[in-house]
């Protein structure tokens, strides 16, 4: 595979700043190196910024809209470009990149004419919109933006909204009463805590695998780092107790690779100002280097393919 590092330090999707660190965090974490030893090609397209944009006032209640207007627009255009080319990893700055990213990534998928399908690995379920959201802060809304809820005035149009029946939630254990609503009226599959605790976390995830394989979809994976438990990732502005375990998180990204389904993956949410000697970096990279084939010994069947 070829992948492509494509730093996005997006850091206007909330109030705490440290986001921008991110994606020379994963380069100082080895990123780079770690999906070259396993036999993929890397590309590093270095740090983007945001399309020129209007100067935000913050005097509403939405934060820093015109700069994230700005970003969105920019990574549309990177992923569709990316698409073309390999397999894009988005390296964050906050969640609000999804905005752009998933976006740009399905209208590449509908160009090619196939279903567009994504993978929300998040204590959140991101499914605000502007107008619902209680904190202004748009890193809480990528998933209400790409599956074409409205009131997101000024920003790009979704040409290709996800079908709320191809977006799979899974970690979820902190929903806001209007997203929870949303949802529960929603197609959107989403698998909690309490889920994961009495099923296990492969059953869900397998029969989603299943789903995107027989339809013939691209699979976009968004991994906040807050889906995992603080006490092995505490560099997120929005820690929640009762995540995702080391091994949870493995698994997950091992079944991708065997899946052999991922076609971009979002790396989102890393703050590093609040990393203890980098080891929440050091455990996304050895997540992602999962994603890409990395594990202790080969299994002898692909269950997917
Ligand atoms: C919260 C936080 N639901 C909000 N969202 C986060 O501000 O709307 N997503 N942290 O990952
Ligand atoms: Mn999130
Ligand atoms: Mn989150
Ligand atoms: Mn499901």
């Amino acid at each position: 595979k070829t992948c492509i590092l494509i730093g996005a330090p997006v850091d206007s999707g909330k109030r705490r700043a440290g986001c921008l660190m991110g994606p020379d965090a994963y380069r100082t974490a080895g990123l780079g190196r770690a999906i070259e030893s396993l036999g993929h090609k890397v590309i590093d397209q270095g740090n983007l910024r945001p399309a020129t944009h209007e100067r935000d006032t913050n005097d509403g209640l939405v934060f820093a809209r015109n700069e994230t207007i700005g970003w969105t627009n920019r990574l549309i255009r990177a992923a569709e470009e990316a698409m073309t080319e390999g397999l894009p990893i988005f390296l964050g700055g906050d969640h609000s990149l999804s905005l752009g990213s998933v976006v740009g990534v399905a209208n590449h998928a509908a160009k090619e004419g196939r279903p567009q399908f994504v993978l929300w690995l998040d204590a959140h379920t991101d499914f605000h919109t502007p107008a619902t959201s209680d904190s202004g802060n748009l890193h809480g809304t990528p998933v209400g933006y790409f599956t074409g809820r409205p009131d997101f005035a000024g920003f790009p149009e979704v040409a290709n909204p996800v079908p709320q029946e191809n977006v799979c939630m899974i970690g979820l254990r902190s929903v806001d009463t209007p997203e929870r609503l949303a949802l529960e009226a929603s197609d959107i599959h989403r698998h909690d805590m309490r889920d994961i605790d009495e099923n296990g976390i492969a059953g869900p995830l397998s029969a989603f695998l299943q789903r995107v394989k027989d339809a013939n979809g691209m699979l976009h994976v968004s991994l906040d780092v807050d889906f995992l438990d603080p006490s092995v990732a505490p560099a997120v502005g929005t820690t929640v107790p009762g995540g995702a375990t080391v091994r949870e998180g493995h698994l997950v990204c091992e079944m991708l690779h065997d899946s052999g389904l991922m076609t971009s993956l979002d790396l989102v949410e890393l703050n590093p100002f609040l990393d203890e000697r980098g080891r929440t970096a050091h455990l996304m990279v050895d997540l992602c280097a999962s994603a890409l084939g990395r594990r202790v010994f080969d299994r002898p069947t692909r269950s997917y393919q």
